[in-house]
């Protein structure tokens, strides 16, 4: 009885050992979870297990002649989730969340990066497939008829198993699920695979979120938003009235490249100069999540946060949204993208119609050949150079956006296009980023030349920001090397500033030290064209008000602040880096809390709906809003 127990389950236990013994192998290779005790050494040598189990059990009710091919496609569905999850991890120290994963058109174009992120070790998750696959095809295994007893077990033993993990995890994280949760965490304590389908029961509940929520939320936001309120400058308000708005994202752009040099080189020489007759913010931080560029798009132009997990851009380009190019077509403006990509990255052709832009000029548009070139794309010089004909034909004013590519990972660039060379430490992704910094740097210096040959640079502002870092914590090792110190996380959440630089035409220059971010941008831009903010939806305020709140909060919780830094639970003095005491950083805590809450609140229930001229709710609806 017991032999013949063992053999009909043999190839299921072989399936789950090897399955279990992969997993375990990526946290341990690929993921470098620490654990800090025994305990947790524990939990995760435990928590694929469960998952495991129950999801090969759904093997059990296929018929006994398909059953150990059904176990394989189980397993190779389990191995592709870990291979994509270590290439993600390779590169952006972060897990997929489901959005992410069905992100094919992203997938499809990362191209060059995923040549570069994919190691030849990567083909063992599938190697045990293709052995027992190969197993199965010359030898005749036996097939037995499964009791609905002996199914029955093995789902129980799952879920006791589970019982189990989230009991020990319990004990070590209290509520570890119903926090505000920290992916790491999460997989080191749960497992990778009941992280997945955690993520995907959050997923649904935003869906449901959506579905449930009515007007009467917006009102709390409302008056919390207009009690933030900062009433502009009116030195500056109005400044640019009129004028052309030049908005540039500045690819992987971080500030610790400005005014630096690498091997007696300056990095950025046109910036550095810009900067001079520019306003300049050297505290501005970039408050962008897993949806990189997109987020920092969705921030900019919405003062709202992006989401904890996926990108807006992609779960929730059906939203009503009061976006800058929307604003400003109001006031007569024309909106236009600028971006040498295929239009349906990140979803933007989707979203942009969501944030009402006019025209999005994409890949399409431009002449790319393989020529003029280079990792994701046109080469920045070209595409800078390729825009203008379209400027000059644009209506006046315009607000025309520029999403710069060249300066993307991994940072790769022709010889003849290497205004410094690398660096040299050991590590090559930091060696080329200077080196394409570089190159975009001379990218811009041409494009603000033509501007002023063609006489389109009188009538315009520029605004170019940095839209996230460029440099993950996995370069810390060379980072530290750079900055000459070490990279702890006090530093790495300063690494997390980009440049901000707003030029008007004929204005001197000013360095800003404010703390600020990204979410800051609408009101500024707003407010410069002379447009008042005080009865929007915005989380942000104008970086000329006279009156500075000095206090950013970025995407994970930590926060920022004149004199103190707050992250992964830990308040630090800015002025030495040194921990200190949480006392310092309390008064903020709440505040960093609320906004992004009620952002996150805005965003998943589609709230902007039922918000001013959106309102377009049936007359029930809108006495709600009234109240
Ligand atoms: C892709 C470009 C780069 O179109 O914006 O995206 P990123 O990977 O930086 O989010
Ligand atoms: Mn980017």
């Amino acid at each position: 009885m017991m032999k013949k127990l063992q053999n009909k389950y043999s190839f299921f236990f072989i399936v789950a050992i090897m399955l279990w013994i992969k997993t375990y192998f990526v946290y341990e290779f690929a993921f470098n979870i620490e654990t800090e005790n025994k305990m947790e050494g524990i939990i995760l040598f435990l928590n694929p297990l469960s998952s495991i189990l129950l999801f090969l059990g759904f093997a059990l009710f296929a018929s006994p002649k398909y059953r150990n091919r059904v176990l394989l496609i189980i397993d190779f569905i389990g191995s592709f989730i870990l291979f994509a999850n270590v290439v993600y991890y390779r590169e952006f120290t972060d897990f997929i969340t489901i959005p992410l994963l069905f992100q094919t058109n992203n997938m499809g174009e990362l191209g060059n990066s995923i040549t570069e992120l994919v190691s030849g070790y990567d083909f063992f998750l599938f190697l045990d497939i293709i052995v027992l696959a190969v197993y199965l095809m010359v030898r005749k295994t036996k097939t037995f008829e499964v009791k609905k007893k002996e199914i029955a077990i093995v789902f129980a033993s799952a879920i006791a198993l589970f019982a189990v993990n989230v009991g020990l995890a319990e004990t070590e994280r209290p509520q570890l699920l119903t926090r505000t949760f920290d992916r790491e965490m999460l997989i080191k304590y749960i497992g990778t695979f009941n992280y997945h389908v955690y993520d995907a029961v959050l997923q649904s509940k935003a869906k449901a979120q959506r579905a449930f929520a009515d007007g009467s939320e917006i009102v709390d936001i409302e008056n919390y938003v207009k009690a933030n309120h900062v009433e502009p400058n009116p030195e500056m308000f109005g400044k640019a009235e009129g004028k052309n708005v030049i908005l540039v994202s500045l690819e992987s752009t971080q500030t610790f490249v400005v005014n630096e040099e690498v091997d007696g080189k300056e990095i950025t020489p046109f910036l550095n100069d810009l900067i001079e007759d520019s306003y300049y913010f050297p505290n501005f931080y970039h408050q962008t999540a897993q949806g990189k560029t997109s987020d920092s798009e969705f921030i900019v132009e919405n003062s709202l946060y992006g989401l904890p997990s996926g990108a807006v851009f992609f779960t929730h380009s059906g939203n009503e949204y009061n976006a800058s190019p929307e604003v400003l077509s109001e006031e007569g403006y024309y909106s236009s993208v600028f971006h040498a990509n295929n239009k349906s990255f990140w979803n933007r052709d989707v979203m942009y119609d969501a944030l009402k832009y006019d025209k999005f000029y994409d890949i399409n548009d431009f002449s790319v050949t393989p020529e003029n070139s280079i990792g994701w794309g046109l080469k920045d010089e070209y595409f800078f150079d390729q825009s203008i004909k379209y400027l000059k034909t644009m209506p006046e004013p315009y607000y025309a956006k520029y999403i710069t590519l060249t300066n993307h990972f991994p940072f790769t660039l022709e010889k003849e296009d290497e205004y410094i060379p690398e660096w040299t430490s050991d590590d090559g992704t930091v060696n080329r980023f200077f080196t394409t910094v570089r190159y975009q740097d001379e990218a811009l210096k041409k494009f603000f030349e033509r501007m002023k040959e063609e006489g389109l640079y009188e009538d315009s502002i520029f605004v170019l920001y940095g839209d996230h870092y460029g440099i993950s914590q996995n370069h810390n090792k060379a980072m530290g090397e750079f900055l000459g110190k070490e990279i702890t996380p006090f530093e790495t959440t300063q690494l997390q500033r980009v440049p901000l630089v707003v030029h008007i035409p004929g204005q001197e220059g000013e360095v800003m030290e404010q703390v600020s971010g990204q979410i800051d941008l609408k009101p500024t831009i707003m407010h410069l064209l002379g447009i008042e903010t005080k009865d929007m939806i915005k989380f942000g305020n104008d970086l000329f008000a006279e009156k500075q709140d000095n206090f950013t909060i970025l995407r994970d919780g930590s926060f920022i602040t004149e004199d103190h830094l707050y992250t992964n639970n830990v308040c630090y003095d800015k002025e030495t880096g040194e921990e200190t005491d949480k006392a310092a950083c309390e008064p903020y805590m709440e505040k960093a809390k609320t906004d992004l809450a009620y952002s996150d609140k805005i965003v998943y229930g589609d709230l902007l709906r039922f918000f001013g001229e959106n309102n377009e709710q049936p007359a029930d609806e809108s006495e709600k809003t009234e109240q």
